[in-house]
């Protein structure tokens, strides 16, 4: 019995938040056909298939990050072999420089990245100018700073802050083998402030770093049982970076990330799906693929944090093959409203 033929599906998957690693499993193993297209049909009960959400990425903080996540270019501990130098926090001005260009180009939304562990508080004022600053642009505002304390994220979602990324990354096993310095728990942590801050999550991972399918599927399993589905899951393909440790790494199979997105959209029927990181080496077919089973945003622009991203008229061209369109912008909204994924 598929989605299609069992007529209580829709909702079982919709507001389940029990889900159990041989559960997703079973939908990672399901024939590939059949999988794809239960997260197609699922997809177009809460998206229009056709509609691409546009984000685009600027990266605030460059570099020096005390962190040691294996993947990151901008780790300190990479810095020796990745030849990455550090940079200071934008001045707010040329944030909102590129950010007027991004609105120019096309994206809807607009996120700030820093390689920190967490924000220091004398950076706060600088970074609520940000915010506020976009917003004003008439986009959507998303930052990524590392972890928050409460006064800081209250900060942020006064400002208007409509989206923070922090993402799980990987399963819970798999994690202590990327990443040292830093728990699964306090990223948990940081997600449950956010929420209960108001502001609109954003949290998913990225695949091909070497883990197992389990690991794929725990993953996912982390998100779909937060007590409210992320509003945005960005799924990242490993941006392979010489001179970290996963420079090196196995690339994944093709379909096999097209299924992370499908099951994603399976247990997490409302969420915005990114196809975020890693498109850059992605075929158009794969990317057609993604948007098939249910994938409904990417990351815009040609540059992502510190690696490069498909130019603007590459995506238009495929979306315009594809007969998709952007979506139209949204009234900036505000933090506290209602969430888009419960
Ligand atoms: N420092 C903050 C943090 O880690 O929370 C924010 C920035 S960090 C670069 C945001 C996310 O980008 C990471 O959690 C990871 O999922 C993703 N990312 C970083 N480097 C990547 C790479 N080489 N390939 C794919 N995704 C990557
Ligand atoms: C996310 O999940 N992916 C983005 C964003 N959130 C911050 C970052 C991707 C970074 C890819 C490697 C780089 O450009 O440094
Ligand atoms: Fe630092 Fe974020 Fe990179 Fe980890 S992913 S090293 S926390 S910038």
């Amino acid at each position: 019995m598929n989605a299609l033929t069992n007529p209580s599906s829709d909702n079982a998957l919709d507001t389940r938040h029990d889900w159990k690693v041989q559960e997703i499993e079973a939908l990672f193993e399901k024939p590939f056909m059949e999988l794809v297209f239960e997260a197609a049909h699922t997809h177009r009960l809460y998206h229009d298939p056709n509609e691409v959400q546009l984000s685009q990425l600027i990266s605030i903080k460059t570099g020096g990050c005390a962190e040691d996540c294996g993947y990151c270019s901008q780790s300190s501990k990479h810095a020796k072999t990745t030849g990455l130098k550090a940079e200071k926090l934008m001045e707010v001005e040329r944030v909102l420089d590129a950010a007027k260009k991004a609105k120019e180009g096309g994206a809807t939304r607009y996120c700030m990245g820093a390689a920190w562990t967490s924000p220091k508080d004398r950076d706060m004022d600088s970074l609520l100018a940000m915010v506020k600053g976009v917003k004003d642009l008439g986009l959507e505002s998303c930052m990524t700073l590392g972890m928050l304390n409460q006064a800081q994220t209250a900060q942020l979602a006064d400002a208007g802050l409509d989206y923070y990324n922090h993402n799980v990354d990987t399963s819970e096993e798999f994690y202590g083998e990327i990443i040292t310095t830093r728990s699964y728990q306090e990223r948990l942590d940081t997600l449950e402030l956010v929420r209960e801050n108001g502001i609109n999550v954003c949290s998913g991972g990225i695949v091909g770093m070497g883990e197992k399918r389990r690991d794929r599927a725990g993953m996912l399993k982390t998100l779909a049982n937060l007590p409210v589905h992320p509003d945005s899951v960005p799924i990242n393909m490993l941006v392979a970076v010489p001179g970290t440790p996963l420079e090196h790494v196995k690339k994944m199979d093709p379909f096999e990330f097209v299924r992370t997105i499908a099951v994603a959209r399976l247990l997490m029927p409302k969420a915005e799906v990114r196809l975020s990181a890693g498109r850059q080496e992605m075929s158009e077919e794969c990317q057609a693929l993604c948007f098939m089973a249910g994938a409904s945003s990417i990351f815009y622009g040609d540059q992502l944090l510190t690696t490069p991203n498909p130019e603007n008229n590459k995506d238009l061209a495929l979306m315009q093959k594809l007969g998709m369109h952007a979506q139209a912008p949204k009234e900036a909204q505000g933090c506290k409203r209602q969430t888009a994924a419960e």
